[in-house]
């Protein structure tokens, strides 16, 4: 049953409700391991479904277009109070829907169209926002991309340099979502500063890893820093850009007016509370937690013969490679599905098959350990990963049913946030 309950939803309208309810089952039932999921608590679930979704705020605190903002403007002081205590940053603004848009105000702020952006490429474990041809972004400014070693899956910070010297883009993104090994802001900050250049680090997938201690930080070597706050961050659907005070008034008014409306008030809500949580004791057990299990899953894998990009992860996220296994991603993805273990298909660097049909799978263990699972159990997920890989090639389906199974009855062990046996 979903927490918080929903009965006036199920009066209402029970058709909804049965799908919201049957969405909060087969999250207790699967294994979630899409590197960008989570479970957010049920303070932050309560917090994110209140009357705060009925009210406009244009502008910012003290500085607003609509009246009544009394509670708004408090709620919104607080999430940024408490981003700035955090990740010890002068300003934070926490109004952006989600994370491209907080990329989109960074092009805003820095950048006018056509000028130079220099981002990891999309195959390579970029994001679409960082320049990629088929976004806004690739296509209103002019993108130039880096990438990692054939050799090693990492980033090579020579071609970064020689890019960055030849190209001279105005804002260089770090970051992505695939890249299993730390990322080196410093070699970053070292490069943008020679070529004149704006650091945007985009740690939306590190972020709970960096505010819990368990990746090093960007503050201090970036301009600005996107983030959204859904990941390993553990909040609602949104996003944040962090930046020095000297960056400030450029990023608010990108966010507002040059591309948002009203802020999403419920979520501003939701934000400071997974914020609060974030700034406990516990939360830094959770961020070392979740390396923990990734690495421990990473190394059964590898026992087990997966391929992983970099030959291991120092964080959340690991990338596979399925060729050896003689599948692809997309078709181990859906059989991994079925047998309750729940990731997504991705392209490897330098892959040879195409987007929608590529060589690897990608998976991540920030929603594993909200959950409370710890290294013990990582060699049994890589043997039924294994297993369930071996079940698609075979077109198994009873085997991939069985696995569903034994997930279910392993999870029923472990309670899950927003909802109740
Ligand atoms: N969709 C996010 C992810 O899965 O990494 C990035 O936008």
């Amino acid at each position: 049953m979903h927490v918080p309950q929903i009965p006036h939803l199920t009066a209402a309208d029970p058709e909804l409700a049965s799908l919201v309810e049957g969405e909060a089952q087969r999250q207790h039932d699967k294994l979630r391991m899409i590197a960008s999921e989570n479970y957010v608590s049920e303070a932050v679930l309560e917090a994110s479904g209140t009357v705060l979704t009925n009210k406009y705020s244009e502008g910012y605190a003290g500085k607003r277009y609509y009246e009544g903002q009394q509670f708004v403007d408090q709620i919104e002081t607080l999430a940024i109070e408490r981003a700035r205590s955090l990740f010890g940053v002068d300003h934070a603004n926490v109004q952006p829907y989600s994370g491209s848009p907080a990329n989109l105000a960074v092009y805003l702020a820095f950048l006018d169209p056509g000028d130079t952006v220099m981002g990891m490429s999309l195959p390579m474990g970029g994001h679409l926002t960082h320049g990629w041809s088929v976004s806004a972004t690739g296509k209103w400014f002019n993108s130039v991309s880096y990438g990692v070693s054939r050799e090693t899956g990492l980033i090579d910070f020579d071609e970064v340099r020689d890019l960055a010297r030849r190209e001279r883009p105005k804002v260089i993104f770090a970051g992505g979502t695939a890249i299993p090994r730390t990322i080196d802001f410093a070699a970053f900050a070292e490069i943008a500063r020679e070529v004149g250049a704006v650091l945007a680090a985009d740690i939306a997938h590190i972020a709970g890893l960096v505010a819990g201690g368990a990746h090093p930080t960007p503050v201090g070597h970036a301009d600005v820093i996107t983030t959204t706050t859904h990941k390993t961050l553990r909040g609602p659907r949104g996003a944040m850009i962090l930046s020095t005070e000297e960056h400030a008034k450029a990023v608010d008014r990108a966010v507002f007016p040059g591309l948002q409306g009203g802020p999403h008030n419920h979520t501003t809500a939701g934000i400071a509370v997974a914020l609060r949580e974030a700034a406990q004791p516990a939360f830094r057990e959770y961020a070392a937690q979740v390396v923990a299990n990734a690495k421990a899953l990473a190394t059964a894998l590898i026992e087990r013969g997966f391929d992983l990009i970099s030959g291991g992860t120092d964080n959340h996220l690991i990338l596979a490679d399925l060729t050896g296994k003689g599948i692809g991603g997309k078709p181990a993805a859906k059989a991994l599905d079925r047998a309750g273990i729940e990731l997504n298909y991705n392209t490897v660097p330098f892959d040879t098959r195409k987007p929608f049909d590529p060589s690897g799978i990608r998976l991540g263990t920030a929603a594993l350990a909200t959950r409370g699972l710890t290294e013990a159990q990582m060699p049994q997920v890589a043997a039924w990963m294994d297993d369930a890989v071996t079940a698609a090639v075979k077109d198994d389906d009873g085997q991939l049913d069985r696995i569903a199974g034994e997930v279910r009855d392993l999870l029923a062990a472990y309670p899950m946030p927003g909802h109740r046996a």
